[in-house]
């Protein structure tokens, strides 16, 4: 049914091309709408960003001292705190491939396939892919789609039953995207309208939910992520994460105001925090947070220091903020932050780390068949926090999943450890991960991790006179720039702890008689749009710019002729709009 009024439904005609809304613009009004929307539906949300907010203001201080030159405005810590990942979770095929159509309109494309069925213990019946911009992105939406088939025939045949009743998407709402379809983009009172239908209808909290009894079934027999799914009238955000400039700092901030940290304890993992970003906080992590800064305009700042009385005053000047009502977090319902922060250990800059506060438990009513109402409670919606790194290389990739292993294994060992004693559980996470390299340059050296390379004006100056095509030789002679490429994407067995932790179970073991195989090639029948494979994307990213930089250097001609054969057809599959 059509939220919006049939007057304004009347109104979706045809309007002349040129006056069409930028997509991406589009895309970061819907966000901004989006946060609002949580923000108004979890008080705890709205308060944590508050907090990170603080936090990442903080951390800019910090900035401006050590790189003489840097400056932010508030307004830009904002926008650059503005960009978030959502999760959904869809019920049918169907609706899938509307919010594909969707986000296509928002210039969001599908990017890697998630199969959530197939990672151990914490497997899931779901397959997933995340949307969003090929270039830049700002936001994404990991979106998953249940399926059916994982489960015994009647279980199968009494979710689909139920979730086959509800219409998400509003007639408006299709007829705007069709819109969008035929005209190539819409004009920005479609815009508006199709972005209302998004915090109005697809993505809303409702509250409201269908046969009580099913619920209950599912979940007891552990299908608790189904009963999220079929259960429920919309595609409602299981959780809206912001980034963090510094992880532990926000977290710690977190626990102070959750009262889970005392003062003493906080000032200790506050300071340890900041001391640390002075000397993790070099140019390239100033590239990496901070994307509106040009690389020539970082190369430029020079060099400064925090002396140990800054840092305290700051601690001290942060620890009077966090006192103050607004974001005493102890007044509101919650369940506890987390233990622990998945992902890489603190010290290395790859992929990336993510924590949260745990699912909230929520008021839902029930509508029975019969038409007589439930009072009872959901958990499912958390808050999430994410801070990203470096892409990684396929061999980066794999050096990472050996060393996360470990340190896993380590953990379970001792799982009240990081309560008990956080340092000496920091010094077990972290030792696994000594393998990799803590500085680009040394991860670039390894070919652990992507990068983008640019000449320099001094490099250009030299043309004619330059004798090697090994990258890291150039840079070191100051003919090329280099650039980490951040990572922009999720991580499945990340995910699969996401899962498992707010829906407090591990995860669901098939009851088919067979337990099906998924593949990518399902998810694009069902999508209808092909899958973006971002390995390869970040392949020609850096393909493409090495030979731009070859070419404005003049040196293309000394590569090897199989070396220069690789990189074009790696640089070929370069996102078109860095090309
Ligand atoms: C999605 C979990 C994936 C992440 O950050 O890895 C995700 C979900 O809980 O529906 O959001
Ligand atoms: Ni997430």
């Amino acid at each position: 049914m059509s939220t919006i009024s049939p007057s304004v439904k009347s109104s979706v005609g045809n309007v002349a091309a040129g006056a069409l809304a930028d997509k991406v613009q589009m895309q970061h009004r819907l966000f901004g709408e989006l946060s609002a929307m949580f923000a108004r539906e979890v008080p705890m949300y709205d308060r944590a960003l508050v907090i990170n907010r603080i936090c990442n203001t903080l951390v800019c201080d910090v900035i401006r001292k050590l790189h003489v030159g840097f400056d932010v405005t508030p307004e830009q810590i904002d926008r650059t705190s503005g960009e978030r990942h959502g999760a959904i979770r869809i019920g049918r095929p169907d609706e899938y491939r509307w919010i594909g159509r969707f986000f296509a309109q928002f210039a969001m494309e599908p990017h890697n396939f998630y199969d959530m069925t197939n990672v151990g213990s914490k497997s899931q019946p779901i397959i997933a892919t995340a949307f969003r911009s090929s270039v830049n992105p700002e936001h994404r939406v990991f979106s998953s789609v249940l399926m059916t088939d994982y489960f015994a025939p009647e279980t199968k045949a009494r979710i689909e039953a139920l979730v086959g009743q509800r219409q998400v998407f509003s007639d408006l709402a299709r007829e705007l995207i069709e819109k969008g379809e035929r005209q190539g983009g819409l004009d920005w009172a479609d815009a508006d309208r199709l972005i209302a239908e998004g915090t109005g209808r697809i993505f809303k909290w409702t509250g409201k939910a269908r046969d009580h009894a099913l619920y209950k079934e599912l979940c007891d027999a552990g299908f608790k992520i189904a009963a999220d799914i079929a259960c429920f009238e919309s595609h409602h955000l299981n959780h809206l994460t912001p980034n963090t400039f510094c992880m532990d700092l926000y977290t710690s901030a977190m626990k102070f105001c959750l009262s889970e940290m005392d003062e003493a304890h906080f000032r200790m993992r506050a300071t340890r925090a900041i001391a640390r970003l002075r000397t993790f906080a070099d140019k390239h992590y100033v590239r990496l947070s901070f994307r509106h800064l040009s690389p020539e305009e970082i190369a430029s700042y020079g060099a400064g220091t925090l002396s140990d009385s800054d840092l305290n005053a700051m601690v001290d000047q942060l620890i009077a903020r966090l006192g103050q009502g607004d974001v005493r977090l102890n007044t509101l319902k919650h369940a506890g932050f987390k233990d622990f922060t998945e992902g890489p250990s603190e010290d290395t800059p790859v992929l990336l780390r993510q924590d949260a506060y745990k699912a909230l438990t929520e008021p839902v009513t029930f509508t029975n068949p019969d038409g007589a109402t439930v009072e009872t409670t959901h958990t499912a919606r958390f808050g999430e926090i994410e801070q990203r790194f470096y892409a990684t290389t396929p061999s980066g990739r794999a050096l990472y999943d050996k060393c996360l292993a470990i340190a896993d294994a380590a953990r379970e060992k001792d799982a009240t450890l990081p309560k008990r004693d956080f340092d000496a559980y920091e010094k077990l996470y972290s030792a696994p991960f000594a393998p990799f390299p803590k500085t680009l340059e040394a991860l670039v050296q390894q070919g652990l991790v992507r990068a983008k390379y640019s000449a320099t004006a001094e490099g250009i100056r030299a043309r004619g006179s330059i004798k090697t095509t090994d990258m890291l030789e150039l840079a070191k002679l100051g003919y090329v720039r280099i650039e980490g490429l951040r990572y922009e994407d999720f991580l499945p067995v990340s995910a699969a702890g996401i899962f498992a932790s707010n829906l407090n179970q591990y995860g669901t073991k098939s009851t088919a008689a067979t337990k099906p195989t998924y593949t990518q090639a399902m998810l694009v029948s069902i999508l209808g749009r092909s899958i973006i494979d971002t390995d390869t994307a970040y392949e020609g990213i850096e393909a493409a710019s090495r030979l731009r930089a070859y070419e404005d250097l003049g040196i293309e001609g000394q590569l090897p002729e199989a070396e220069l054969t690789a990189l074009l057809k790696a640089a070929a599959q370069c996102p078109r709009e860095v090309r």
